[in-house]
């Protein structure tokens, strides 16, 4: 079999225009012109409207290709496109070879017959998706969201291309995945589906393969070479479809902080008369996922279970990370996928109004234990379930399962996003088959495709649900939530602890992205968060102004622009971490948080902790800490304090926790010492604190509890807390000092404050990964904060970053 690649050499050109430009795939329309400098860049200022009208042409890609005799003389040619944004008529000499209208689906079409030898000519014509959803929109209009172009919907194309309350409305046109011509004879595999069978007393897992071929031949001969991560390899011929295959001693596959991440390599190859016909290969990682949904005294449970164990899914929401594809890269992926590790996440949940990932991204997700939660690419409107539409989804659902189904990570597939929801909540017109439509796709076709095609995988309706049939969608303690009262509702930070959901798949609050990401986008007179550049990079209706509202009920005013943006991101830091904090403190009868959103698709105010340049809001500092494995925590209330250890390892701990109650300048009024035992996957009340005796309505502005945990004798974190909102807190001067340090591998930044302070930031003019920022110091105390020398420009030195530094902390929000 030969598989060539057709990435190189297009041509692309606007339909009714001459000039035409050279590109390699990926390739889209507007990153072409950008690449040629054609139009400014769309993410700057207000350069969105520019590119939306750019999505109201049609636009053609040109490829010429040579087959020779022996490339012509296999019996079967086909062309792969394995990504077409999105609505497309393919023509090889001038013949129709087919038409795409789904940038989900992965097109093969059979083209040996229009072939011919010599040069040959393949034009892709892309048409309009703004024209055509408008079209649709107009003869039948469906609810949906009011921040994409209306009627999204109608196209199987990424909704948030079309805008979102993040995203820009810049609905580009392109080849987005690699395109291929394959050549072949005799036979072909068409899938390998891989299922496992653990026995956990006998230590022995039993691998089922099953290849699906394009005829079943019995002169094929195959074969499976199972290959361990030692190298050590198992190799079988069969000859039904099917074989299985035992592997004693298996290496177990765990998500991020429970073990290793052991990829077992299957390789299936075909042959006829010792000719090899074909082969394919995967990595697979040997673990069971199941997600347990069974009433209990709460409710019902939404929980998984990983390996026997049920484990507290700790993560955020994952959005597609350009809305220009052609950008989209592993090392960037690499760069999200280990940003998410970093803050100890053991699950990203893919959402669905985006588009299925790379391959790429499950492979990250696999070696770096990563859990998937997979939406299908359904969010927040009703779909118009014409025959055709069905038939485009089910096929677009089959192309995507066995694309992603073996992979280690895949924890659980999900029907949409919000839909049912939606339905029930949005104030949508209330019409039967809209309902009926609903429930055909969500809570049949595409239950019965993943039990068909993926059965070992769990299938969830929708998110947020409590199980489907429209049945109280968002009980919270039923199922999975999206709870957005803190935020959408304007409620206050302390709403949070009200509940115990069962898993939180959804919460959030904006913050806006630091200067220097501000400045990528604006001109110095747009530096105000209510100016228009401003305002067009802030997608959720008046949300700057709620941003406003949540300040100023926690911080004094901020004394410029800049301090703005750094004191959004603490209240973005303090909301988040706010419902995690009591959400593991409630471990076993709430299995999950995952934040709106990790990342961004261009420069923005958003929910997301890392923004569209990789910069680290103060929230994902935040993360790394309220969802490391040992949690140290304080519910505090008026003159009251419980301090709680979570344990989310699979054995016990014991240590100690020193607690001291001081005043700002950090002198001690009160102290204890607490030596802990948390069995494994619990969270423990340790002690409860009754501080009257110190805190009274004049002191509780200048009172604060510390609680350090010791384990094996050694500091391991540290938790603070105040009595009062911070803005009324009388913080003192805490004249901070930050002097630099390096040996071989690492640059120390140690710092210091004169008096108790909150929310150090280490300013740099260089963009420096630090081990932690945003944290708390008391009077005296040193932090030291490490740099490794590998992640940083080789020219950089310890004086250089000395000379880029600079702090700011909570006094300094509107103070000098
Ligand atoms: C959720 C998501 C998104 C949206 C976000 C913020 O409900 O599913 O549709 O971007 O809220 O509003």
């Amino acid at each position: 079999m030969k598989q060539i690649k057709f990435n190189h050499d297009w041509y692309l050109r606007n339909n009714s225009e001459e000039e035409q430009y050279k590109v390699n795939l990926p390739a889209s329309v507007i990153h072409t012109l950008l690449e040629e400098e054609l139009i400014p860049d769309p993410f700057y200022r207000d350069n969105e409207d520019q590119a939306l009208m750019l999505s109201a042409n049609d636009y053609v890609f040109l490829k010429e290709f040579e087959m020779d005799g022996a490339l012509l003389s296999h019996e079967n040619i086909q062309l792969k496109f394995h990504g077409i944004d999105t609505i497309a008529k393919i023509e090889i000499n001038d013949q129709t070879i087919g038409s795409t209208d789904n940038m989900h689906r992965i097109y093969e079409f059979d083209v040996k017959s229009i072939l011919c030898e010599g040069t040959n000519k393949l034009k892709v014509t892309l048409y309009s998706p703004v024209d055509y959803v408008q079209e649709k929109n107009r003869e039948n209009q469906l609810p949906g969201v009011h921040h994409a172009v209306e009627g999204f919907q109608h196209l199987r194309k990424s909704h948030s291309m079309f805008g979102w309350d993040w995203g820009p409305k810049i609905p580009d046109l392109g080849i987005w995945r690699d395109v291929e011509l394959i050549a072949w004879n005799d036979n072909r595999i068409q899938d390998v589906y891989v299922s496992q069978k653990h026995s956990p007393k006998q230590r022995k897992v039993e691998v089922t393969i099953s290849t699906e071929l394009v005829t079943e031949d019995r002169f094929v001969d195959k074969t499976v070479i199972l290959t361990s991560p030692c190298g050590k390899q198992v190799k079988k011929a069969f000859e039904q479809s099917e074989t299985s295959l035992f592997i004693e001693e298996p290496q177990i596959w765990w998500p991020a902080g429970y073990g290793e991440q052991p990829l077992y390599q299957v390789e299936v190859l075909i042959s006829k008369n010792n000719r090899l016909l074909d082969k394919v290969q995967k990595h697979i990682g040997l673990r069971t996922i199941e997600v347990r949904h069974e009433p209990d005294q709460w409710g019902k449970s939404f929980e998984f279970i990983v390996n026997g164990f049920p484990l507290f899914m700790k993560g955020a929401n994952y959005i597609p990370e350009d809305n220009l594809l052609p950008r989209l890269s592993k090392e960037r992926t690499k760069q999200v996928i280990e940003d998410s590790v970093a803050a100890n996440f053991n699950m990203i949940r893919v959402w669905g109004g985006g588009h299925y990932p790379e391959d790429y991204f499950y492979d990250l997700c696999d070696k770096n234990g990563i859990i998937v939660w997979q939406d299908f690419m359904f969010a927040c409107s009703v779909y118009p379930m014409t025959e055709a539409f069905h038939q485009n989804v089910e096929q677009e659902a089959i192309d995507q399962i066995k694309r992603i189904r073996h992979h280690a990570s895949l924890g659980i597939w999900c029907g949409n996003n919000e839909v049912e929801e939606a339905m029930e909540y949005w104030g949508w017109p209330d019409r039967k088959d809209w309902r009926d439509n609903y429930i055909t796709l969500f809570e049949k076709t595409l239950k019965d495709i993943v039990a068909e095609y993926d059965p070992q995988t769990f299938y969830w309706p929708s998110s947020p649900s409590s199980g489907g049939g429209f049945i109280d969608p968002k009980n919270p303690d039923v199922g999975d939530v999206h709870y957005w009262e803190v935020w959408h509702g304007q409620k206050p930070f302390t709403e949070y602890r009200k509940y115990h959901f069962r898993f939180c798949s959804e919460f959030g609050f904006q913050a806006f992205p630091g200067l220097q990401t501000v400045e990528s986008f604006t001109i110095l007179e747009d530096r105000n968060i209510f100016s228009r550049i401003m305002e067009k990079h802030q997608k959720n209706d008046d949300a700057n102004g709620k941003i406003l509202y949540y300040l100023s009920e926690n911080f004094l005013y901020p004394k410029d622009f800049s301090t703005l943006l750094y004191t959004s991101q603490l209240l973005q830091a303090e909301a988040i971490k706010y419902g995690v904090e009591h959400w593991r403190r409630n471990l076993g009868r709430c299995m999950g948080s995952l934040y709106w959103q990790l990342n961004d698709c261009w420069p923005v105010a958003s929910w997301s902790s890392v923004d569209y340049f990789g910069r680290w809001k103060a929230l994902h500092y935040f993360a790394k800490k309220f969802y490391d494995p040992i949690l140290l925590s304080i519910e505090e209330q008026m003159h009251e304090a419980s301090i709680y250890v979570t344990n989310d390892h699979l054995n016990g701990i014991t240590g100690r926790v020193e607690w001291k109650l001081r005043n700002n300048k950090s002198d001690i009024l009160q102290k204890g010492t607490i030596d802990i035992e948390v069995e494994a996957l619990t969270a423990k009340a340790l002690t409860h604190l009754d501080l009257s005796d110190e805190i009274n309505e004049v002191t509780r502005y200048e009172t604060y509890l510390e609680a350090t945990l010791y384990i094996d004798g050694s500091p391991y974190s540290q938790s603070m807390v105040l009595f009062s909102k911070p803005k009324h807190f009388k913080f003192l001067n805490p004249h901070m000092s930050i002097a630099v340090e390096e040996d071989d591998d690492h640059y120390m930044l140690n710092v210091k404050a004169h008096a108790f302070t909150k929310y150090v930031e280490i300013q740099s003019t260089v963009d420096l990964p630090l081990s932690d920022n945003y944290f708390d110091l008391s009077a005296n105390e040193t932090k030291q904060i490490t740099v490794k020398k590998n992640k940083m420009p080789a020219a950089m030195t310890k004086q250089t970053i000395e000379n880029s530094l600079e702090t700011r902390s909570v006094y300094h929000i509107s103070a000098d």
